[in-house]
């Protein structure tokens, strides 16, 4: 790291601006939600912090610790937060960072170096005291042990010196604050990554990651306890980490510059996949919507490209420029910029502002790739074949794209033929239905409401989205229909005010073939329409599984648990269902049972009544398991699965489009010795399948 942006620190020069009693009233506001979400966002802004030491280059080992008991500790072994005291507030420096809102030297947002520390919102240690039950700081500085505690945000006593150390750094522990927060377990998978991403952008740090819980979740149960991320290559080898399960082309390439508007490092890599990933980062916060820096690196690097493939000759005089699209088939890039004063904007305040990164981002790649390009002369000419391939590939799938969408308007408006559409043309209250198999669809274009549900039946397979281009895709019948049914276009011409239902539903059976659809349907809308599913248009319809029935009553079950919820409200335990059955067919029943069965008349989803006045004669239990949605008649489709006020659908979303990504290239892509370790590895886990 550059060293001109440490400078001299005293006490003094931390702001104070308010106490912490706004942060307990609303505590949305600073770290965005009170679900797992907010609690993993504490651990984060914790992390942080010394993160920021870290980057600063005063310390290299981060450690972190998930106690039994809840807590998270974080210790550092950077120069420990000053003790102090602070003029204004007439406290240690200690204690107005940890209970002064806004309050921090560096992380202040004055001018001794770039606010590093972020998150989503950035707002710091004091936010996260204000929301702990419980917090304790340690800072180890000058041969001594310095301490304090504090109770929602209020110090239980002054600093003091409670022994002496060798030791340099500052440790902070704290108990997220039941009263606040809607759960209080973490999820040791998601607070993975983004350490790992954290140590990825900081070359050189160790983050060591040890988890005591006794009890945890049950996507940690079969994680290790212990973890250790060290990157010397830095986002060099985060880019090699994108590209393990794929081919790559040429070495991974890295430049960095500090410019005048901050500071620039980008490392890329070609492979011979089709889809690219490029993720941004601001002061180490991840910029999922991109912004500034984004658009001055695409720019770079269709010019850089396309001048060098000029000067050789690998692009003839008559031909046209690679576009931003041909130049980043295959991409895999991070680029990461650290500037004083970053501007987040957009919808989850995670796309750079800053107009300056732009040109700052551009005019070094333009002239480190450049560089790199004449250096490496075998490499460059493997990628520019590879993006000389992916435009020659373009102008197929345009004609092709052009043939779909000229056939779609040759159909008119009806749309292809085995499309059931509804009646309303507004696409804000409009559903379709993706249906696997004819007969399904039939039961779904009965069942349905036609004023405002559309059905859409697939056969079969469609094609494999992750191991083809566009113009192959578009060749494929079942992918044709589905995007004309779309409306919004594919590839260069997309356009999401043309979508024609807000609500789009795979609607698939529960069994392999049913999940293998619907993993290829996710493909496609991942890779094609990732603004449905980043607007939360997706949805994965959740038929019943099971069909309980006994004498007139009958519920439908959605997973195992359901059905043995509903076998123990009726008195009938699991075990017992052998049993039971088969007494209710020589004797009739037990008085226990007879009053369990009658209170599950009054649950949901019943039919029949006055069943109490019947003389309970037989209790036969009767369960039903749906192999395919085609078993179901079309009212039960539409009573268990389509009636928007009983059905239950599982909005699709991503909280991590690189995690998302790997699955995908892993389960979709060409190569099988990563598929086959995925799947060994994960087949115990699968039960939705959450990208
Ligand atoms: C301000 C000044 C100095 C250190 C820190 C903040 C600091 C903060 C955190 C938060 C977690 N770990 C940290 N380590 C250091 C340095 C003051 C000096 O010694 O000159």
């Amino acid at each position: 790291m550059a060293d001109t942006k440490t400078q001299a620190y005293d006490a003094n020069k931390i702001q104070v601006l308010e106490g912490l009693e706004p942060v307990r009233k609303r505590p949305g506001m600073y770290i965005g939600s009170t679900d797992q979400r907010g609690l993993h966002h504490c651990v984060y802004e914790i992390v942080d912090n010394s993160i920021d030491e870290a980057m600063a280059g005063h310390c290299d080992h981060i450690i972190i610790l998930l106690g039994d008991d809840g807590s998270v500790s974080v210790e550092d072994n950077g120069r420990g937060i000053p003790v102090d005291i602070h003029a204004k507030t007439k406290k240690s420096a200690l204690e107005t960072v940890l209970t002064i809102l806004h309050a921090g030297g560096k992380f202040g947002g004055d001018d001794s170096g770039y606010k590093v520390s972020g998150g989503l919102h950035g707002v710091g240690s004091s936010v996260v005291n204000a929301l702990s039950s419980y917090m304790r700081a340690e800072v180890y500085r000058d041969g001594k042990v310095h301490m304090q505690e504090y109770e929602r945000g209020k110090p239980k006593a002054d600093v003091k010196a409670i022994g002496k150390t060798e030791k340099r750094g500052t440790k902070i522990q704290f108990l997220p604050d039941k009263q606040i927060f809607d759960t209080m377990t973490m999820s040791l998978s998601v607070l993975l990554a983004h350490f790992r991403q954290q140590a990825y952008l900081t070359r050189g740090v160790t983050l060591s990651v040890m988890d005591e819980r006794e009890k945890r979740p049950e996507e940690d149960t079969e994680l290790p306890r212990l973890y250790r991320f060290h990157f010397d290559g830095g986002i060099s080898a985060y880019v090699r980490h994108l590209n393990h399960e794929k081919q790559g082309i040429g070495d991974v390439i890295w430049l960095e510059k500090e410019e005048k508007e901050g500071f620039v490092e980008v490392a890329l890599q070609y492979s011979q996949a089709f889809q690219d990933q490029t993720i941004t980062f601001a002061n180490n916060i991840h910029t999922t919507e991109g912004g500034t820096h984004l658009t001055g690196f695409k720019a770079a690097l269709t010019r850089t490209i396309n001048a060098y493939a000029r000067k050789e000759a690998f692009l003839k005089e008559k031909e046209e420029n690679l576009t931003a699209d041909d130049v980043r088939e295959g991409l895999a890039a991070v680029v990461s910029v650290r500037l004083k004063d970053p501007q987040f904007e957009g919808q989850t305040k995670s796309k750079l502002g800053n107009a300056e990164m732009k040109t700052a981002v551009e005019t070094v790649v333009n002239e480190k790739l450049a560089e790199y390009l004449e250096e490496h002369p075998s490499d460059a000419r493997d990628i520019v074949g590879k993006c000389l391939l992916a435009a020659r590939a373009r102008l197929a799938a345009r004609a092709a794209r052009d043939a779909v969408i000229r056939k779609g308007a040759l159909e008119g408006m009806t749309l292809p033929g085995k499309l059931a559409d509804c009646s309303s043309k507004d696409p804000s209250e409009c559903e379709i239905f993706i249906v696997e198999g004819d007969s399904a669809g039939g039961s779904a274009k009965q069942g349905r409401n036609r004023e405002f549900q559309a059905i859409l039946p697939l056969k079969g397979k469609i094609l494999n989205v992750e191991q083809a281009r566009l113009d192959k895709m578009l060749a494929n019948n079942e992918v044709k229909s589905l995007i004309i049914a779309l409306g919004m276009g594919i590839g260069e011409v997309k356009d999401q005010n043309k979508l024609r239902y807000h609500r789009i539903v795979i609607m698939t059976d529960a069994d392999v073939d049913g999940a293998h659809i619907r993993t290829l349907l996710l493909t496609l809308f991942f890779r094609y329409f990732r603004e449905l599913i980043d607007t939360g248009k997706l949805f994965v319809a959740q038929p019943p599984l099971y069909k309980i029935s006994q004498g007139k009553q009958s519920r439908y079950a959605f997973t195992d648990k359901d059905k043995e919820s509903i076998l123990k409200e009726w008195g009938i335990a699991e075990a017992d269902l052998q049993e039971a059955q088969e007494e209710t067919e020589e004797t009739g029943e037990t008085e226990e049972v007879d009053e369990k069965a009658k209170k599950g008349k009054k649950g949901k989803g019943q039919e029949g009544s006055g069943a109490n006045d019947e003389k309970p004669r037989k209790k036969k239990v009767n369960i039903q398991r749906y192999k395919g949605l085609g078993e179901m008649n079309p009212d039960q489709l539409w009573e268990t699965t389509m009636d928007p006020t009983k059905r239950i659908m599982l909005r699709v979303t991503m909280d991590d489009a690189e995690a998302a990504d790997a699955v995908f290239s892993t389960l979709m892509g060409p190569e099988v010795p990563p598929r086959k370790k995925f799947i060994q590895t994960h087949a115990k886990g699968v039960k939705n399948l959450d990208i």
